[in-house]
């Protein structure tokens, strides 16, 4: 049985404490490898050893952290197929989207922020005959970089690469339920030359070595990417000593489709913005809004193409919808639609558990679900549900529409349908989410600001917003000599 291992100080070591936590795959249901269980000590041992390495990263010539991030993201070309192939045995998700969206997006991230710093420029501002200002941009020092399940690797490198890039050096801690494309990545890391101490990977429980580095008085910043409770945790530790935090939480997104869509564009792209990943991507639409008199029209061919997506073993090239990450997350997505029944919904597909057969027969599968019926204002409607689960709800008017949008604690993504682009740009302006799509979903430009508002997060990651999170700016000022 494989262990995996914690990267500190450029070796992969074991745990101090040598224990490990079983590491499941969730389409068999079965242990496939072992993760350290790792504790405070071996985040001490990571943190001496980014402390020791930032003098020496933080004064180097941004063009030779540029090079060694670039020679990262070409390792992890070279290695597409074997990480692609980590990815969706450890998450559940089909290899196509591990092929298609993580791991290419992965590489992307380092390239992204390989040449983003190549390009952030100081500011400076001129008092006449009086002082000149200047602002620098310094590393902030040791940065703390925690991520989820969902999309291990894409989110792991979202954090890693800006805050290489900045100068800082990073202890991070990869989800517990996937960790094996953050291990594959320490090994890609010595493989680059990526001199030791400058990211040290630590594995195991978020309760143990995620709060360990959220406490530890010599990391200033924390970026993190989960579930807004765990976020709340990170704020209440944090807080008291002053770190800096960049908080991308959870989402309840809505996808408001008015009656005037390219209905055919439309409900391709809703099957994706509903189901991608099995609905666990926190910027899925999983509360749809459809103008009445389309209402009937879209349910039907929704739900006709909703059972045409039928769960499967995700190593399998074909499959396009694959298992839930963990026995716990199933669970609680079962817990969801049971609620959903009890509150007056109506299950138009799916709903159930599925046995796939064969070697998946014991993994963790359902199947995409659609429910109508239900109040915006009851829990199903507002509550996260993280999987494979939409509600349908008519709307008459765009006020209504955008009353139901805004009415939950969340404010990440939005998704608007309608060929009136003066009404999308309006509906846009009052939606309450920090990421809005019109006529399409997950279009990403990688400079654009990317987080929420309200329970969904604080700060935004994302083109220079993300490098200047990792630094901090100093205004120098200077008298001019013949100045009076
Ligand atoms: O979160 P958890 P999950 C959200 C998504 C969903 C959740 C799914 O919407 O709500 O994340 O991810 C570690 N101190 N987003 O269930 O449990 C834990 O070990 C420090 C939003 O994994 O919060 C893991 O590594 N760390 C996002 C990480 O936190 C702790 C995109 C996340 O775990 C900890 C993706 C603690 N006390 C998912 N407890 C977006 N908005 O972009 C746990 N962890």
């Amino acid at each position: 049985m494989q262990h995996l291992k914690n990267y500190i100080n450029g070796e992969l070591i074991a745990p101090l404490g040598t224990q490990y936590i079983d590491n499941y795959n969730p389409a068999t249901g079965k242990v496939y490898s072992l993760i350290p269980d790792s504790d405070e000590k071996d985040v001490q041992l990571a943190y001496e050893a980014a402390a020791a390495a930032f003098p020496a990263w933080s004064l180097s010539p941004k063009e030779e952290r540029s090079k060694l991030l670039m020679r990262i993201a070409d390792l992890i070309d070279k290695n597409h197929e074997k990480l692609s192939r980590a990815e969706s045995a450890d998450n559940g998700k089909p290899i196509q989207l591990a092929r298609t969206v993580d791991i290419p997006r992965a590489a992307a991230n380092f390239r992204f922020y390989a040449t983003g710093i190549l390009h952030l420029s100081e500011e400076a501002n001129i008092m006449e005959n009086t002082a000149v200002n200047y602002t620098l941009n310094e590393p902030s020092g040791i940065a703390g970089c925690i991520s989820p399940w969902n999309l291990p690797l894409y989110l792991f490198t979202w954090k890693i690469a800006p805050a290489l890039a900045a100068g800082c050096t990073v202890v991070a801690k990869p989800s517990e339920i996937t960790p094996m494309t953050a291990y594959l990545l320490s090994e890609l890391c010595i493989e680059a030359g990526l001199p030791k101490g400058v990211l040290n990977i630590v594995h195991g429980y978020g309760h143990k070595v995620g709060a360990a580095i959220t406490a530890h008085p010599g990391i200033p910043v924390i970026s993190f990417t989960g579930g807004t409770k765990t976020g709340a945790e990170i704020a209440r530790v944090a807080a008291p000593m002053f770190k800096k935090l960049s908080l991308e939480l959870g989402g309840k997104n809505p996808n408001i489709i008015f009656a005037d869509c390219d209905f055919e564009q439309m409900l391709k792209t809703t099957l994706h913005s509903s189901f991608s990943n099995q609905g666990e991507i926190c910027l899925c639409g999983s509360r749809i809004f459809i103008e009445r008199p389309l209402y009937e029209q879209f349910k039907k061919a929704f739900v006709e193409k909703t059972k045409e997506l039928k769960a499967g073993n995700p190593a399998d090239d074909k499959t396009r919808h694959g298992a839930i990450a963990s026995k716990q997350h199933k669970e609680k997505i079962l817990s969801y639609i049971a609620l959903a029944k009890e509150e007056g919904g109506t299950i138009l597909c799916g709903g159930q558990e599925v046995k796939v057969p064969g070697e998946c027969a014991e993994g963790w599968f359902i199947e995409p679900t659609v429910i109508e019926g239900l109040s915006y204002t009851c829990r199903t409607n507002q509550e996260e549900i993280f999987g494979p689960v939409v509600t349908l709800t008519p709307f008459d008017t765009e006020e209504e529409a955008l009353m139901y949008a805004n009415s939950t604690q969340y404010g990440l993504a939005g998704i608007i349908w309608t060929q009136n682009l003066t009404r999308a740009h309006r509906v846009a302006q009052r939606l309450q989410s920090g990421i809005i799509w019109i006529n399409c979903w997950l279009l990403r430009d990688l400079r654009t600001p990317f987080g929420g508002m309200k329970k969904s997060g604080v700060g935004r990651e994302g083109g220079f917003e993300a490098l200047r999170f990792f630094m901090e700016p100093k205004n120098v000022c200077i008298k001019l000599a013949n100045s009076q």
